[in-house]
């Protein structure tokens, strides 16, 4: 994939493929350029055999500040931004192609991470929190609704009662607190951040990669089905997963008592 991006930097270390948005003197708040970027970036990711799990996370002290709301008046004023719902659409793409992807995305988020940006993150399969991290649904602040998908991951993330408190008076949440609610997955001290997240990274990049896209596809068709439904699925998953040369050399690993070495076929 290219790497000459204006506002992302990427960095391939064997199968993590870490994306960082960076535009650090506005928070990373996104501009168009940031957004169509992302969004290529993360469609050339799912495409790409030699990557197996992807971090997106944000240069200098935040992870992402939403939209650029200087870009957003200029865009108002100038017509370049028509209706908000079209515009979301590109955000939209971006969250589409992190949900569809199969391999695991994990958000590394340190500082701030407010709006659009926020969400974003919480539409990553896992979040890493640094104990400076601050999410702020900061939409209420400025009379509007969580957008990004913002209302859906909330609600299945946090419950309906924390989702509602969190969109309306739009405070902050800290690093531990997030832990606490179950909107990231772990909160680290920050000086043992960056090793965490690489830590975490690998070791997903070197697991069962076809079998963590057939669990993702399993794990967010189940979050919105009935039962009978989740274990037709599952079994459909089930006989693909079955028949994947990892599944097959972990067997005869398990049985000649060494550790498999995954492949990600
Ligand atoms: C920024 C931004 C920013 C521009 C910091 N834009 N410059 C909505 C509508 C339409 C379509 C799509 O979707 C959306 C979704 C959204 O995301 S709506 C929500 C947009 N974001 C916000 O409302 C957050 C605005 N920012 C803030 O409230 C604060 O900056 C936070 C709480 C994020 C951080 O506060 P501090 O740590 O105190 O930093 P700061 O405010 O001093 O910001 C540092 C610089 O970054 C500053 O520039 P300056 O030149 O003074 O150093 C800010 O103006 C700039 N910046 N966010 N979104």
């Amino acid at each position: 994939m290219r790497t000459d991006f204006q506002h992302l930097l990427i960095q391939q270390d064997g199968g993590v493929l870490t994306i960082t948005m960076n535009r650090p003197e506005v928070l990373n708040a996104f501009n168009g350029t940031m957004l169509e970027e992302l969004i290529e970036a993360v469609e050339a990711a799912a495409q790409d055999g030699a990557v197996r799990c992807v971090v997106l996370t944000g240069a200098g002290r935040a992870f992402g500040s939403g939209q650029d709301l200087r870009s957003l008046a200029e865009g108002r004023s100038s017509g370049a931004i028509g209706t908000v719902s079209a515009h979301l659409q590109n955000y939209h793409r971006v969250v589409l192609a992190i949900r569809n992807m199969p391999k695991p995305v994990i958000a590394a988020v340190r500082g701030v991470a407010a709006g659009i940006s926020c969400n974003i993150a919480l539409a990553c399969d896992m979040r890493i929190a640094a104990d400076d991290a601050r999410f702020i649904e900061a939409f209420a602040r400025i009379g509007l609704v969580p957008d990004g998908g913002g209302g859906y991951f909330l609600t299945r993330l946090v419950g309906v009662g924390k989702a509602m408190e969190l969109a309306m008076l739009a405070d902050e949440v800290s690093g531990p607190q997030a832990e606490h609610l179950g909107l990231v997955n772990k909160c680290v001290p920050s000086a043992e951040f960056d090793a965490v997240v690489t830590a975490f990274a690998r070791r997903l990049a070197n697991g069962p990669t076809r079998a963590y896209g057939l669990i993702k596809q399993q794990i967010y068709a189940s979050a919105e089905s009935d039962l009978r439904s989740a274990l037709r699925l599952e079994g459909e998953l089930q006989d693909q997963a079955f028949e994947t040369e990892d599944h097959r050399n972990a067997v005869m690993a398990f049985l000649q008592k060494r550790k498999p070495e995954y492949k990600g076929r």
